[in-house]
């Protein structure tokens, strides 16, 4: 027995002395090796990821949560096969200080800028937008047009920023510039402060323009402050590039299949589809025009069942919000009712503006009901528009060229390929019904669904039947009505 308990202390000993030596050789590589940043990640079977709360990063709509940063990233953790957890920061000191905690979020995916200043706080992946640093004045104030002209003038921009960066840089070469920073807003409300004048000047960023432009009718570019920048996100300063190389790996694929340039064009691509004078009229008509008809097309969309956004849209489309537009063609109204439209719906006068936003509501229901039954969404709602604008009889033949040529005709993306031939003989000569201007109709569709993205983003669901919705749109992001109604500049 003795024997037996002297040979077990002999072995545990042994046992003992030898995971020592293995360890300290590094022979025995689970204790040895910690795991790196990315199998962490995939063993915890969560990435968290910190971004801030905007609209060109990450707020809530309708239909929950969107904005650019974030389907980015809800894509990047789809193809890693993890849950995504998003964390908000107050401001981009929060930001940068919590990322670099222990125990902190993975990965920081909130537009920005991978400056000099800024490699000292985090590592950067490879850039997925180039963006331009831009001074922002206001309409009908004196226009600085380099970088001198900013003395004198009050700016102010976020604390922690790019921006602020460049203007401490600047500062060495003009001792006289003063500028204020400060980490209690948000983009959105210096270009409403500039907007309301409340401050002369901030910088932004050009893609935060481009998003912003349509809410803030008097801002304008007054000059580019710098080179392009690249945007990136970032992982803490002493992290391994475990993480950094998979969102490398995946950036470039999101750009190489065009899922990076299509939801670029689908956030910042408003300027680039309205035009500059289309984005800021589209803003002054969503402040001056819209709160006049919110109420009808909120009611004719509960009584059709359809959303109020997409009829403000198509009304957008067809007269800019004014009662008493008329085509060459004789249609008119502000939903522009042909007379045989209006007749079949009921509308007496086509150019009260609350017939004809029943009657525009009673027609886009009917069409998109009676749209074939194995047509799905959102697609459905792209036909049911062309067939607003062009009737059903000319969508059917452009559905048909589609399936002789291969594609579906239940995918909007297919058939409107084909619509443009119902203008061309060669074509629109072996259809049913004929010639029918379908390039149009694109158009008409793309546009719509433009305004509609954009009154989504403006319009918020926690506020709707609240004293704020009822006093005007909402910005998301801020906490910050738009005014209702200006004087009539119809
Ligand atoms: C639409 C009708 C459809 C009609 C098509 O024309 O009007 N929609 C409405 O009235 C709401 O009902 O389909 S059909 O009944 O099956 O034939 C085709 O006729 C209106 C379109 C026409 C267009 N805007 C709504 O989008 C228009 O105004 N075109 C003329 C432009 S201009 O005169 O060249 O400036």
């Amino acid at each position: 027995m003795l024997a037996y308990i002297a040979l077990r202390i002999r072995s545990t000993a042994w046992l003992l002395a030898t995971l020592i030596l293995l360890a300290l050789s590094g022979c025995d590589g689970n204790a040895a090796k910690p795991p790196t940043t990315l199998e962490r990640v995939q063993e915890e079977g969560v990435l968290r990821v910190i971004t801030r709360n905007s609209p060109t990063t990450y707020f809530q709509d309708r239909a929950g949560e969107t904005g650019f940063e974030y389907e980015l990233v809800r894509r990047f953790a789809e193809q890693l096969g993890v849950e995504l957890r998003i964390e908000t920061a107050d401001n981009l000191d929060d930001l940068f200080a919590r990322l670099n905690q222990a125990n902190g979020p993975a990965l920081a995916a909130a537009g920005l800028v991978a400056s000099a200043g800024r490699r000292a706080q985090a590592n950067f992946s490879r850039s997925y937008l180039q963006v331009t640093p831009q001074v922002i004045y206001r309409n009908g104030q004196r226009r600085p047009t380099r970088p001198e002209d900013l003395i004198g003038r009050s700016i102010m921009v976020l604390k922690g920023s790019s921006h602020a960066e460049q203007l401490a840089e600047l500062k060495r070469s003009l001792p006289a510039l003063q500028y204020q920073e400060s980490a209690e807003v948000e983009v959105v409300d210096l270009l409403r402060m500039v907007d309301e004048g409340q401050i002369d000047l901030t910088l932004v960023d050009s893609n935060e323009l481009a998003m912003n432009q349509v809410y803030f009718p008097n801002v304008r570019v007054a000059f580019d402050l710098g080179e392009v920048r690249d945007l990136g996100w970032a992982v803490a300063a002493g992290e391994d590039r475990s993480l950094l190389q998979e969102v490398d790996r995946f950036l470039a694929q999101a750009e190489q299949n065009g899922s990076l340039k299509r939801l670029k064009e689908r956030y910042y691509g408003h300027v680039d589809v309205l035009g500059y004078v289309g984005a800021y009229t589209f803003a002054k008509h969503l402040q001056q025009r819209l709160p006049r008809y919110e109420q009808d097309f909120k009611k004719a969309a509960e009584r059709h069942k359809v959303d109020w956004r997409l009829l403000a849209a198509i009304g957008y489309q067809e007269s800019l919000w004014t009662p008493d537009a008329t085509s060459k063609t004789g249609v008119r109204g502000l939903m522009m009712l042909t007379q045989n439209t209006a007749q079949a719906m009921g509308v007496v006068n086509r150019l009260d503006p609350r017939q004809s936003i029943a009657g525009g509501a009673k027609y886009f229901a009917l069409v998109h009901s009676g749209l074939t039954e194995d047509m799905e969404e959102p697609d459905r709602t792209w036909f049911a528009l062309a067939a607003y604008n062009i009737g059903i009889a000319h969508l059917a033949d452009a559905r048909k060229l589609a399936k002789a040529e291969g594609l579906n005709p239940n995918k909007w993306l297919d058939v409107q390929k084909m619509l443009p031939r119902l203008a061309q003989k060669q074509w629109y000569s072996k259809t049913r019904y004929g010639y029918a201007r379908g390039g149009e109709t694109v158009h008409f569709v793309r546009n719509i669904r433009r305004y509609y993205d954009i009154l989504n983003w403006v319009t918020q669901p926690q506020l709707e039947g609240t004293q704020v919705a009822e006093s005007g749109l909402h910005v998301p992001g801020v906490n910050k009505t738009i005014p209702k109604e200006e004087p009539s500049q119809l």
